[in-house]
């Protein structure tokens, strides 16, 4: 936090209008942050209560907004909840968690945990399992105590009390689940899983009663990570009248390049996909409720790296990949370093990574008999742990970021990307990010115009209109390393190129080129 509090003026220069902290609270750290022993105390690698005060003082002074992340379907074991709760079956804490006996011998189902393995673990003392979806550091509540809705009331409370604008709550559909407790018709551990288990019986029940309870009662932010949120049932969550959420992050595009035993299961995607996807999701929320526009985040590949060309063409596509989500509809959301280019990373062996399902993974793929470096190419794709490098100021040790020794090692091409050096560049990432933040700021269609997608059978351009009351965009973005031939010129005809990666306004878009324009 003493860190953010002395980046502040980028942020500010930048034209970041809301700040989102990962779980910052007491943890062991299994899952970075992501499972809670003490939802009251910051952990003290991150700083002080103080520290957390002094960066909301300053950022409300600078007319910013700070969301913090809650992780409210799984503590961790080492909570003392969960201390309690595995003893015996008839202490206060007993029912805090999912408990269910085995069944001949093994676990109650064969549900698998995202992060491998059986999502059961079998506790002598209560000779019972215990449900985790993720590690088994992670035992997920039981929503269906009233005891545990009340603790949470108390600890969304406590933080809004303090001042802070809101929350990003965690994997927020899994909250209730079937308990039933069916096996699940799949013997893999894709994505698909987050479909079984997520938008339980009573999901609308508990957080209609969250919101009533407390969030109504404040003026802030909800978002919902939405795993397992189909675009049928989003509006369930965000819909205008429906009092749950304000907005969720649907994360169906984050799959799409994920084969059936996901992320570790490459599968290639045309734009094609992609552009159906997104378009579908709009079309689905309509202007009954509110998505966050994003490519990457703490859990997926750095998106110039996925989505672009991190080569040849990085400082091209990744302004390319900010005109798209600085313009659907939405609310945009950038990941740190993004605005810089920052692409994934390459360790050249497997003790390098710290992230637990990197790990887990490599231990059942290993059994599969997968050697160390094709597991290490899996995970250059698609590992968490792309994106959880430190921050690149400059070129000094450690990207400048720390003077210790930081949780990761750095991406040896922080040489090149860099704030500083983006800064003497003419081809400046974060100027474009800042220019186009600050235009995005002024034109409103972006943010309440309609969403109109055109082109849509094109195999390289991503185009879309966006209408508002008082003016016409148009974005066409070139997702190819080719050059491509606009395919209606009368279609900007009559219209001024406001913004552009290229500066080149002729019939022919460049490779990763985008450009926006504006009905004259
Ligand atoms: O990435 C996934 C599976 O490989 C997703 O399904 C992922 O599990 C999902 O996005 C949930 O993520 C969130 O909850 C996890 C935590 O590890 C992630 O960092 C968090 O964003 C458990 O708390």
């Amino acid at each position: 936090m003493r860190g953010i509090i002395e980046k502040m003026d980028y942020m500010v220069d930048l034209g970041v209008d809301i700040l989102w902290l990962n779980p910052i609270y007491k943890s062991p750290n299994d899952d970075n942050g992501y499972d809670i022993s003490d939802y009251y105390q910051i952990h003290e690698e991150y700083g002080t209560l103080d520290d957390l005060v002094e960066l909301l003082d300053l950022l409300h002074s600078r007319g910013m907004k700070l969301v913090m992340d809650m992780v409210i379907n799984h503590s961790s074991d080492e909570h003392e909840w969960f201390r309690a709760s595995k003893q015996n079956d008839s202490n206060e804490y007993a029912d805090y968690y999912i408990w269910r006996s085995g069944k001949s011998g093994g676990p109650p189902n064969n549900w698998p945990s995202f992060f491998g393995g059986s999502a059961w673990e079998y506790v002598e003392s209560r000779d019972a399992y215990y449900l985790h979806l993720f590690t088994k550091k992670q035992p997920d509540l039981n929503w269906e105590n009233p005891n545990v809705q009340k603790e949470f009331d108390r600890i969304l409370k406590y933080w809004l009390d303090l001042g802070i604008d809101g929350f990003r709550l965690d994997v927020i559909p899994l909250l209730s689940k079937d308990l039933s407790f069916v096996d699940s018709p799949y013997d893999d551990f894709g994505d698909t899983v987050s479909y079984i288990y997520s938008n339980g019986p009573h999901i609308h029940k508990y957080l209609k009663g969250i919101n009533d309870r407390v969030f109504s009662k404040y003026d802030i932010l909800t978002v919902g990570e939405g795993p397992g949120i189909t675009k049928e049932l989003a509006n369930l969550y965000v819909g205008d009248d429906r009092n749950e959420l304000d907005m969720i992050f649907q994360l169906e595009h984050m799959f799409i390049d994920h084969g059936p035993d996901g992320r570790f299961d490459p599968k290639p995607f045309a734009l094609a996909d992609l552009k159906a996807l997104l378009n579908e999701w709009d079309a689905a929320i309509g202007d009954r409720g509110w998505l966050s526009v994003f490519l990457d985040n703490h859990d997926f590949p750095r998106m110039v790296s996925r989505f672009g060309n991190d080569g040849p063409y990085r400082v091209q596509s990744a302004k390319m990949l900010a005109m798209m989500i600085l313009t659907m509809r939405g609310t945009p959301c950038i990941y740190f370093g993004s605005e810089i280019g920052m692409t994934n990373v390459s360790f050249p062996s497997i003790s390098d990574y710290r992230d637990v399902e990197t790990h887990n993974f490599y231990q059942l793929y290993r059994e599969k008999g997968l050697t160390e470096d094709h597991f290490l190419e899996l995970v250059e794709r698609q590992g968490r742990d792309n994106v959880r490098t430190p921050m690149y100021w400059d070129a000094s040790a450690n990207g400048g970021f720390t003077d210790g020794i930081p949780w990761i090692k750095v991406n040896p091409n922080y040489l090149q990307i860099n704030v500083d050096t983006d800064a003497s560049s003419e081809d400046s990432i974060r100027k474009f990010y800042k220019d186009l933040l600050a235009w995005r700021k002024q034109h409103l269609a972006v943010v309440y115009g309609s969403y109109v997608p055109i082109w849509v059978e094109h195999p390289s351009l991503f185009a879309y209109v966006r209408e508002g009351e008082k003016e016409l965009l148009l974005v066409v973005l070139n997702f190819s390393d080719s050059p491509v031939q606009l395919p209606q010129p009368s279609q900007v005809e009559g219209m001024k190129m406001e913004i552009s990666n290229y500066n080149v306004e002729d019939n022919i878009f460049a490779p990763w080129e985008g450009r926006i324009y504006k009905k004259v």
